[in-house]
């Protein structure tokens, strides 16, 4: 009996990562019930494996082929791809996940006078970034030190280690809360797959099944089915303000004067939409969920 080709995915053990990655998967239909916190868990109706680690340590488990995938920061990816560049590294960016959108960003005092990148010429900068940092620097001509620091860079201003420091910022209120403010953006980052570049076709195939079911699973996140009733003589004008639907499916009612019309709505439909709508004339306005889509 031949033996059954299996993949396996490297993903966080816990953090910030970890949840949305779960989450993801059960909307896919897949449930990893890892309570026990294993290191290694089977799925068993797929021939998939999930391998459970620090995200630190996934680039180079997927590129030394320990790990055919990974989901980790692209800010962690870059990082470790900058630092191997004159090394063999068998790793690439494979498919974008859209959560855990963070940026790495310069930031200062709160006082100090930024203006742009070149406000910083000379500074002595911390960072857990040292690669993406000084790539930065590179492109814009900028002599600066960089301090490697391995966490709590936002409090090396206050104990002199550096002028000014290069992070992860999500929502800024680290910064704040350390007298600091953000001043440049470097990198934007989100959680992504990564794929070792030279996994058999066979293993391509089974991947690339997983991230279109996954992908189904995001845009059917995103989008929303939208129900109403219209005016005949609106029915163009409340359509346009459908968000990202296409062609909407168009329906005769009792009143002659007026139609329903249902659409898949790929972007959010916010509450100033719907308002928008009503007051073109649209009447009974349901938005609702949707579990599963493929397109
Ligand atoms: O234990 P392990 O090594 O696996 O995890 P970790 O502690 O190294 O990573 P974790 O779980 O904190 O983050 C995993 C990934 O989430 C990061 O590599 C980023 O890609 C992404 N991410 C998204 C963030 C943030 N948002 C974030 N806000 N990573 C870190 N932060 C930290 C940041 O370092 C700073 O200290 O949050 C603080 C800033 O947040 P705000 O909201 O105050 O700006
Ligand atoms: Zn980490």
């Amino acid at each position: 009996m031949t033996k059954e080709t299996r993949i396996l995915i490297a993903m966080q053990k816990s953090g910030r990562l970890s949840e949305k990655s779960l989450e993801l998967f059960k909307q896919s239909g897949i449930v990893i019930n890892n309570g026990k916190r294993q290191l290694l868990y089977r799925i068993p109706e797929l021939p998939i494996d999930i391998l459970f680690v620090r995200d630190d340590d996934i680039p180079m488990l997927v590129s030394e082929g320990t790990c055919d995938l990974g989901i980790v920061g692209s800010n962690v990816f870059k990082e470790v791809e900058l630092s191997k560049k004159d090394e063999e590294f068998n790793a690439a960016h494979f498919f974008s996940l859209g959560f855990a959108k963070c940026r790495l960003s310069l930031a200062v005092p709160e006082h100090f006078d930024f203006h742009s990148p070149q406000s910083i010429d000379g500074l002595r900068i911390a960072t857990t970034y040292p690669c993406i940092l000084k790539d930065f620097l590179k492109k814009n001509k900028l002599k600066c030190e960089v301090a490697v620091m391995s966490g709590s860079v936002e409090i090396s201003p206050h104990l002199k280690i550096s002028d000014i420091i290069c992070d992860i910022v999500s929502t800024g209120a680290t910064l704040v809360e350390n007298g600091m403010k953000e001043a440049y953006n470097i990198f934007d980052s989100e959680a992504i797959f990564i794929r070792n570049t030279k996994i058999s076709d066979e293993k391509l195939k089974i991947a690339s099944k997983l991230v279109s079911r996954l992908d189904c699973a995001l845009i059917a996140n995103k989008s929303k089915y939208v129900m109403l009733n219209a005016p005949k003589s609106k029915i163009k004008e409340i359509t346009n303000l459908l968000p990202g639907s296409e062609s909407p499916t168009i329906m005769p009612l009792a009143d002659e004067n007026k139609v329903a019309i249902h659409a898949v709505c790929s972007e959010p439909v916010f509450w100033d939409t719907m308002e928008k709508l009503k007051a073109a004339g649209a009447s009974s306005i349901l938005v609702l969920p949707i579990e599963k889509m493929m397109l």
